[in-house]
C-alpha cells in the first residue's frame, strides 16, 4: 500500500536530512536548503503488509513556502519538523498546524518531530512533547546525523497506515454483512 508523508517546517530544521537518511541511509553535513520539494521514496514491511512510503520533502525557506499547501493537499501524514536547538521552530508549531487545517484532508496523521538531538539543546523533550498534545499530535524525536529515531518515526506512521486500512475493510465487511441481512428480510 502507498502512503504519502509530507514534511514541512521551518528552514534548516533537517526535513531533507530526514527523508535522506530514512530513504538512504545517509546524512550530508553541507546539506543544501532546497528551494522546490524533493520526493524519496522508501518501502518497509509492517504487520504483513509493505507500506511504499512516497516522501515530500518541502522547503521550508520563506520565500518557497507557499508552494507547500500544494504538497499538503495530498498528504495522509504529515510531520512536522521542529530544530530542538532553535526555541523559535517550536513558537512555529501553530502557523504549520494552521497550515494544515487549512489544506489537509481531516483525516490526517500529524507528528511533530524534534530533530538534531545529537546537539546542545534548547527545547527540552517535555517543552516539545506539551505543544504536540496541545495539537493532538505524536511526539519523536530524532537525529538524522546519527539516524537516531528516523526509522521509528517513519515505522510508526507505516503502522498507523497498515491499522486504518485494517479498520477499514473490517468495517466495510460489517457493513456490507448489514446491508445483505437487510436483503435477506
Ligand atoms: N547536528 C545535526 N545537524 C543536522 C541534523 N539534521 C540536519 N542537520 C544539518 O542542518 C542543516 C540543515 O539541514 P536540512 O536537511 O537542509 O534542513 P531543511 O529543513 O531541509 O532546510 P530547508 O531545505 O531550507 O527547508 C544541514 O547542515 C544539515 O547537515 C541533525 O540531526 N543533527
Ligand atoms: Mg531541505
Amino acid at each position: 500500500m502507498d502512503l504519502k508523508v509530507t514534511i514541512v517546517g521551518e528552514t534548516g530544521v533537517g526535513k531533507t536530512s530526514l527523508a535522506m537518511s530514512f530513504a538512504t541511509n545517509n546524512f550530508d553535513a553541507q546539506q543544501k536548503s532546497n528551494s522546490v520539494a524533493a520526493f524519496w521514496k522508501k518501502s518497509i514491511d509492517v504487520n504483513d503488509t509493505t507500506v511504499k512510503f512516497q516522501i515530500w520533502d518541502t522547503a521550508g525557506q520563506e520565500l518557497y513556502r507557499s508552494m507547500a499547501p500544494m504538497y499538503m493537499k495530498s498528504a495522509e501524514a504529515i510531520f512536522i519538523v521542529i530544530d530542538v536547538t532553535r526555541p523559535q521552530t517550536l513558537a512555529q508549531v501553530a502557523f504549520w498546524h494552521d497550515q494544515i487545517k487549512l489544506n489537509c484532508a481531516q483525516s490526517v496523521e500529524v507528528y511533530l518531530i524534534g530533530n538534531k538531538i545529537d546537539q546542545q539543546r534548547n527545547v527540552t523533550e517535555n517543552e516539545a512533547f506539551i505543544v504536540a498534545k496541545q495539537f493532538g499530535m505524536k511526539y519523536f524525536e530524532t537525529s538524522a546525523l546519527k539516524g537516531t529515531g528516523v526509522n521509528s518515526a517513519f515505522q510508526k506512521i507505516a503502522e498507523w497506515k497498515s491499522q486504518q486500512t485494517i479498520c477499514y475493510t473490517t468495517e466495510r465487511v460489517i457493513e456490507d454483512e448489514v446491508e445483505k441481512k437487510k436483503c435477506c428480510c
